[in-house]
């Protein structure tokens, strides 16, 4: 609203501010303006926190660097391209917003399988409360191949963006995700609008005893991009395998087997959105069958 009526200032800004004798005489137009100006700062007075906001660098939706999209035309160039995470406190809910490096488009009409208004991206947003070695679990869910989180980044909670609507996903999580099932937490809401998923998650949901709840920059975050299968592998949540070729379904540059990590993008270092942080990426999600297994890292924006 402040936004808004401030655009109605005829002049910038700083020129708007008169003396209080000359206001009086000021034309309409101006006068517009004075009440704007009052409007923004009150608005501005009466703020919520800021979003935590973490950012990715482009063109890393490659995994450990191999990875590449299925061959189908509907997986358009930087449709798994992770650009910014915000984690935004509004009362009584916790809004999550991702943003991608495309337009985000629903060419398997999700209306028909009671879906969220796209197809193609599943986002797992990791959360670790408490930074508490042994404290939550290590392993993500299951789907996301050979790759687990460091004992001390153990991650509390999972906010998972579907575009599965809330009954499949219930079922999935059932079937396939038992023992995370506490910890898992599906939104009220998840839409998508350009490049953007909004997701708007019950405060009460990320509460595990008396850690969680309202976000805090002190917490760790993993914003893990998958591809979301509605024909996943059995003992996958809804993700979509990578293998040694790309297949007109099936990522490619990884391996058929079990070794390699399902992860297209993450954030990485400091998730300030430098190019450092590709190379930190294609490090901590680097694999070798038998010897080394790929690392989600999380990222803690209050650490110095
Ligand atoms: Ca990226
Ligand atoms: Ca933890
Ligand atoms: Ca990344």
């Amino acid at each position: 609203m402040a936004q808004k009526l401030a655009t109605t200032c005829p002049q910038p800004a700083t020129t708007c501010r008169q003396p209080a004798t000359t206001r009086l005489r000021l034309p309409a137009a101006a006068l517009t303006c004075s009440v704007a100006l009052s409007l923004v700062t009150a608005a501005t007075a009466g703020a919520a926190e800021p979003p935590i906001v973490l950012q990715d660098p482009d063109g890393d939706d490659n995994g450990p660097g191999t990875y590449k999209y299925p061959t189908d035309p509907v997986y358009l160039p930087r449709s798994f391209d992770l650009r910014k995470v915000e984690v935004t406190d509004r009362g009584d809910d916790v809004e999550f917003k991702v943003t991608i490096g495309a337009n985000i488009e629903d060419p398997w009409d999700s209306k028909t399988w009671d879906g969220n208004g796209f197809s193609l991206q599943f986002v797992q947003v990791y959360l670790d409360f408490d930074h508490v070695n042994g404290k939550g679990f290590t392993d993500p869910l299951p789907g996301l191949g050979s790759v687990k989180f460091a004992a001390d980044e153990a991650w509390d909670k999972v906010v998972v963006l579907s575009p599965q609507g809330r009954t499949r996903l219930s079922s999935e999580i059932r079937a396939k995700a038992a023992k995370f099932k506490d910890a898992i937490v599906v939104p009220k809401v998840t839409r998508a609008a350009g490049k953007t998923l909004t997701a708007l998650v019950k405060k009460a949901d990320l509460k595990v005893g008396d850690s969680g709840g309202a976000p805090m920059a002190r917490w760790g975050f993993q914003a893990v991009v998958q591809s979301n299968e509605g024909y996943p592998d059995k003992a996958d949540l809804l993700t979509r395998r990578v293998n040694e070729n790309a297949g007109q379904h099936r990522f490619g540059g990884g391996d058929d087997g079990e070794c390699d990590p399902h992860v297209l993008d993450i954030l990485a270092g400091k998730a300030k959105g430098d190019k450092t942080e590709v190379a930190e990426q294609h490090r901590t999600l680097a694999w070798k069958c038998d010897t080394k297994v790929a690392r989600l890292p999380m990222v803690y924006p209050a650490a110095p």
